[in-house]
């Protein structure tokens, strides 16, 4: 089948980080006193705890709370009275151990058996647990500090006594909290590339803030409602060299982030752990996976929502209980904290991406359908159809060569491809093979000169083994590394011009544990607590934890890997092809959307991962990694026919849509299945390529203003229940409804339609929501999508590649409101040029509907759009059928009008899009 034998192809533009509402403080010393008033503020809704502090210093502690009588109840009986809060109030005091009776009171715990091994600890915390005691608050040079000093060391080892205590009001949504080690200089988290700064505006911050002084805690509330949404003085604060800990309650149960986990949208509270520690490992449940983003939203009763990030790069472990509340433990680092008030879910996120970075905007050919998969051996097999290379194309396994014999004329197939508007696209992986016979492999023999690979503890380089076998790999934080690898790029290049560049086992992956010569032991292999990671030690299948890298040890940096290279390859491929760069990712970290998209790895073919992909599409969205998808029909194990066609039509709504295989499976390309299958799959490629203009303004809006692309319905419908846990069905942006299939032999579902009406965007008919569950039949041939009364979304007809696509005439799909309005927009520029937001070499064009007809306002004209032209419009929720259509005030004649589903269609318009055009109907 020819559609698919072509990919994708376009034209334009990256852009800058603009980042919207960027505030400096203004006025520190006002900042300070509304935050030490915000302290001071409702003393008898302040905190129910013993010694509750307020920010002043001079006042006194120990102030009975008259609403709290019993939390000041002097007794003799220290341990019984604070050991008694319920079983699901408890916080564990034996995570890092098993302890018995006998030692979990030597700790100054309590210890009470339940009925049950799991569920809460046998062994908890009293309430006030001796721990840091805060001193005065002052004016810093950001906000205000304290020292916080504890009497007595924590049971852990190399406990650090003395802590920094940072505040800084960020934004008005935006608190930022840090807790380090004043004397020492401790690993910092250093994000790749600057993020602009944000600055303080003057409008009132969003939260209040108290300290409990002895033991230290925080409380951060909602200002508007009062709404408690951290509170640290639960658990105890811990701060020790290699174990860092703090517990919150939560303001809710509806959790969702803290990734790379195989989970559904909403993390399970019920005394579950999920780890941070990123690892070579097919998505399955409980284990820790390729990338770490450590944050997390929670959706409030009222349809609120906020959000927290821990800015930390060590391994993390999260306890989630149902109390409920969490728990952070890490194994190093400093505790860098920011708290996100939104107060809706989209503006929680814009504001996490305000601290990490925005998206970058993808290059248009990019959003197009991609095909891969390991196993196409020579360049004529690949040459069949496929735009993407495996492993397969190098030289015993070694990046930037090819095999002569298999993949000799490599160099001509990806001009050929370019001539037929195809893009081509190969692996990378990182380890760079150590034992090719010096003057033969370039790569490492100049990385060597140029002193750029990871060193063990002793100085020596680094030798794992990979695919290759032997190899080094290269330190992407070694600014010197970084040109090296654009060298390399530039080289390969020069002989296989590869339009992007799809980097595997970066997190890292390693087939020996550490190294070949395994790991000292010391406490950074071994550290005194290791979260539950895959193959237990923190060095299984990646590289020692004392391994040298310039900006630190592997230990503090392998959650960074896979960013720090996404960084160099962004930056390499952006210099070497002066075009907008394309990235694929495996592994990741917070902030890697600003360089890279990513894939969710090894999915098996089987439908309960095309289940769960996604609610991990969902999760990158949160994350600020837009451009992200599943391998379509699975990679491990073999796919059925059934199930490859559910997972095209689900696939083609993955904002990076990308059919990957297995070495060895039986194929899955489209055009391997039976003719109504192809079919099927044909016609989802239609309607995927149909909306690219519509996908590509959405990534517009992702790159300038931080919005998602793939969105949950939570984030679109905050105040509705019912969309809490919606994670089987998603939209694009605010306007389309995607409900696929997702079970063996279902030919209808179960979809949840919020209030409002819908239209059936095969065919206009309107579906008036109440806000329930609806029965939507869905034959093979069909997923469901849904437009949104009161949005216009812009199409083209599809064509063969996105290059074709590109050039066809535009439609527009108005879905009318009950009023009979509608809105929508177009981002348009050459779709691969670098930075055309910033440069303004883009159209910015906004459709309005109304009072019967339809208008375009472009207010922003360069380039692009010259030659292209308005083709039609389909009109759903047009009342009665139209006596005439006017097209720019002139009458035309193609127009139909269906009483039944109550749709307008014109078509044959040549309307230009770089002008104002006006579409009427006559009721
Ligand atoms: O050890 O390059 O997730 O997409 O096809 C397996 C071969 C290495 C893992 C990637 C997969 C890729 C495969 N790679």
């Amino acid at each position: 089948m020819t559609l698919l034998s072509n990919f994708v192809v376009a034209a334009l533009v990256l852009s800058a980080f603009a980042l919207s509402n960027c505030f400096y403080m203004n006025n520190l010393s006002d900042r300070i006193t509304k935050l030490v008033r915000s302290v001071h503020a409702e003393p008898n809704k302040s905190i129910a705890y013993e010694r509750l502090a307020i920010a002043n210093p001079t006042e006194t502690h120990n102030k009975p709370s008259e609403n709290h009588p019993e939390s000041f109840k002097e007794t003799t009986n220290y341990r019984d009275d604070k050991c008694t809060m319920a079983p699901q109030s408890r916080f564990d005091c034996a995570r890092d151990r098993v302890l018995s009776k006998r030692q979990c009171e030597e700790r100054g715990c309590c210890y009470a058996p339940l009925p049950n091994s799991v569920g809460p600890p046998w062994c908890f915390y009293p309430s006030l647990y001796p721990g840091y005691k805060l001193g005065p608050l002052t004016p810093s040079k950001r906000g205000l500090a304290a020292t916080l000093t504890r009497a007595k060391p924590s049971y852990l080892p190399r406990d650090i006594s003395t802590l920094r205590l940072e505040i800084i009001e960020e934004t008005t949504g935006c608190l930022h909290l840090i807790l380090k080690d004043p004397s020492s200089q401790r690993y910092e988290v250093k994000l790749p590339a600057d993020v602009p700064k944000s600055r303080a505006d003057n409008s009132d911050v969003l939260y209040t803030t108290e300290y409990q002084s002895d033991p230290f805690g925080f409380i951060v509330r909602r200002k508007s409602n009062g709404r408690t949404i951290i509170n640290t003085t639960v658990g105890p604060l811990l701060f020790a060299d290699q174990y860092l800990q703090l517990s919150t309650t939560l303001a809710s149960s509806l959790v969702s982030g803290l990734g790379e986990h195989y989970t559904s949208l909403l993390l399970d509270l019920n005394w579950t752990s999920l780890t941070l520690w990123n690892r070579h490992m097919a998505p399955h449940a409980h284990a820790n996976l390729y990338g770490s983003h450590p944050f997390y939203i929670v959706q409030e009763a009222d349809g609120l929502a906020h959000g927290v990030f821990l800015l930390n790069s060590n391994a993390i472990e999260v306890t989630l209980q149902p109390t409920p509340a969490l728990t952070w433990v890490s194994t190093g680092g400093i505790l860098d904290l920011y708290f996100f008030l939104g107060p809706d879910p989209q503006s929680v996120i814009r504001q996490y991406l305000q601290v990490i970075g925005h998206p970058m905007m993808p290059p248009y050919w990019s959003l197009g359908f991609h095909l891969c998969r390991w196993g196409y051996t020579t360049t004529n097999t690949t040459r069949k159809d496929v735009q993407w290379n495996d492993l397969d194309y190098a030289d015993k396994q070694r990046i930037f060569t090819f095999d002569p014999r298999r993949f000799g004329d490599l160099p001509e197939m990806v001009e050929e491809f370019h001539r037929r508007g195809i893009k081509y696209i190969l692996i990378l992986d990182p380890g760079i093979s150590s034992t090719s016979p010096t003057g033969t492999y370039p790569p490492f023999d100049d990385g060597l000169k140029r002193d750029v690979f990871i060193k063990n503890v002793t100085g020596h380089i680094l030798i794992g083994k990979v695919w290759p076998g032997p190899t080094a790999f290269p330190d992407f934080t070694n600014p010197e590394t970084r040109q090296w690898w654009e060298d390399c790029i530039r080289g390969f290049h020069s002989k296989v011009p590869v339009d992007g560049l799809w980097i595997d086992m970066n997190e890292p992956a390693n087939f020996v544990q550490g190294s070949m010569e395994g790991c000292p032991h010391t406490d950074l292999e071994d550290p005194p607590y290791t979260p539950r990671v895959v193959g237990g030690e923190l060095n299984s299948g990646t590289l020692c934890m004392s391994a040298q890298q310039r900006q630190s040890t592997h230990y503090n940096l392998h959650n960074m890997y896979g960013l720090t290279e996404a960084y160099a390859t962004n930056r390499a491929l952006t210099k070497v092809r002066g075009k907008r760069p394309f990235v694929l990712s495996r592994s990741s970290y917070s902030g890697i959307g600003r360089f890279s998209g990513v894939w969710t790895g090894d999915v098996r073919s089987d439908w309960e991962q095309l289940r769960f992909s996604i609610p991990a599409v969902l999760q990158f969205s949160l994350f600020g990694v837009p451009l992200v998808g599943a391998d379509i029909c699975g990679f491990e194990g073999n796919t059925t026919e059934e199930l490859c066609v559910r997972w095209m039509q689900l696939g083609a709504f993955y904002p990076f849509m990308r059919n990957h295989n297995d070495n060895f499976n039986a194929p899955q390309e489209p055009y391997v299945f039976e003719q109504e299958a192809q079919a099927a799959m044909r016609s989802a490629l239609n309607l995927r390529y149909s909306l690219l203009p519509f996908l590509y303004t959405l990534f517009h809006h992702a790159h300038t203003s931080a919005d998602t692309v793939a969105r949950p319905l939570f984030m679109e419908f905050p105040t509705d229940p019912n969309c809490q846990t919606i994670d089987r069905q998603f939209l694009w942006g605010s306007s389309l409804l995607i409900s696929p299939v997702l079970e063996q032999g279902s030919v209808k579902l179960t979809a949840y339609l919020p209030f409002g009406i819908w239209y059936n965007l095969h065919n206009g008919q309107p579906f008036y929501s109440k806000g329930q569950y609806l029965l939507l039949s869905a034959p093979l041939d069909t997923i469901n999508v849904h437009v949104r009364e009161g949005h216009i979304i812009p199409q083209q007809d599809p064509a063969l590649t996105t290059t074709a696509s590109r050039r066809n005439p535009f439609f527009l799909t108005v879905a009318l409101s009950a009023g009979g309005w509608a809105w929508g927009d177009l981002f348009w520029d050459d779709g691969d040029s670098l930075d055309t937001y910033k440069t303004q070499d883009y159209c910015y064009v906004i459709f309005t509907a109304g009072q019967s007809q339809v208008v375009s306002d472009p207010l922003m004209l360069n380039g692009a759009l010259d030659e292209l032209v308005l083709g039609g419009l389909q009109v759903f929720g047009v009342p009665s059928p139209p006596r005439y259509v006017l097209a720019n005030g002139e009458k035309v004649s193609d127009f139909t009008y269906h009483s039944d589903t109550k749709v307008l269609t014109v078509t044959k318009l040549t309307l230009p899009m770089s002008k104002v055009f006006t579409v009427q109907w006559a009721l």
